[in-house]
């Protein structure tokens, strides 16, 4: 039988995160849907450095991963970023969508279900980003649930995030992640953050004081069994978006794309941006802010991490 064409589906490290990688030192993933779909334009270009930096002060490499031309990159120079957050067009690949992307030569943004495996792939263990997709409002009628619950169900890593996005359910998407044996930690809180708000009003059964018993407990479920460790960083009440705006923006946003009758994937980027516009840039500020608090703090885990295996 003929060889299978050899299609460039491994991902390709840049110099820097290669080197890193081969010499055991902390690198942390990042994904890039946030920045091309999740974030206006210009301002997604400063934060994709600013949240580089952070990783960089947490003590790691930061590797921004995105589809460029049908080869997954892992680790982005300033022209790649450039052109994920430049494009208006760019595709938004999840899991099912990055084998299209590699056959056709196409590029796109990866969420974090795309991201957490080409990540894995690469032998990176943290992750960061803002919040976590998942089990939408009223899911029962549309079967809207996000491929992040799934994919983090069977891809080995830490994500660190702000919880779900506020605009989810948050209580169904929870029960998903009980359900899909998803370890959940909350950092130095047993309530799970609201993304936006500080508290969800949700609980969690555990926290970790610490970046390091957050590495303690992926070192331990790695053992164990294949899956991720969730490590969820809320934000300080006195940093977090208002409550009262908060709950207003959302209702209106919700409703605004029931009534423009977006679906699928184009939901969460039209949700995002209307609750951007309707609240004069106050979900936009808080966005980056929490991403940035989630990236130094990845930064730290796989600092913790690195230090571990060395022992
Ligand atoms: N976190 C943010 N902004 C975002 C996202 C996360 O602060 O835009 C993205 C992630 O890429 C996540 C995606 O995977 O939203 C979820 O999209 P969906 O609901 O269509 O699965
Ligand atoms: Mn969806």
């Amino acid at each position: 039988m003929p060889a299978a064409p050899d299609l460039p589906a491994r991902p390709v490290l840049s110099p820097e995160v290669a080197e890193a990688l081969a010499g055991g030192r902390p690198v942390v993933a990042l994904e890039s849907t946030l920045l091309a779909h999740g974030l206006p334009r210009p301002e997604n270009r400063r934060a994709a450095d600013d949240v580089e930096a952070a990783v960089r002060a947490g003590g790691a490499v930061p590797a921004t991963i995105a589809v460029l031309d049908g080869v997954p990159h892992v680790g982005l120079t300033a022209d790649e970023v450039d052109r994920v957050c430049a494009d208006p067009e760019l595709a938004k690949l999840g899991v099912r969508d990055l084998p299209v992307a590699v056959a056709l030569g196409r590029s796109g943004a990866t969420t974090v279900s795309s991201t957490a495996l080409l990540a894995a792939a690469a032998g990176i263990d943290v992750f960061a980003t803002g919040g976590l997709g998942g089990v939408h409002r009223e899911s029962v009628d549309t079967f809207d649930e996000s491929a992040d619950l799934t994919a983090l169900s069977r891809t080995s890593l830490v994500v660190v995030c702000a919880g779900v996005k506020s605009i989810l359910d948050v209580p169904a998407t929870l029960e998903r992640l009980e359900s899909l044996s998803v370890t959940v930690v909350g950092y130095r809180t047993t309530s799970f953050p609201g993304f936006y708000v500080a508290d969800s009003g949700s609980a969690l059964d555990w926290s970790v004081a610490d970046a390091a018993e957050a590495a303690r407990v992926f070192a331990a479920r790695r053992e164990l069994a294949p899956g991720a460790v969730v490590v969820a960083n809320p934000l300080p009440p006195d940093q977090q978006l208002d409550p009262g705006l908060h709950d207003r923006v959302i209702a209106g946003a919700l409703a605004a794309a029931g009534e423009a009758g977006v679906r699928g994937k184009d939901v969460t980027p039209f949700v995002l941006d209307h609750l951007h516009r309707a609240s004069e840039g106050a979900t936009l500020a808080v966005n980056v802010r929490l991403v940035l608090r989630n990236a130094e703090l990845a930064g730290q885990i796989a600092a913790e991490l690195a230090g571990l295996s060395h022992r």
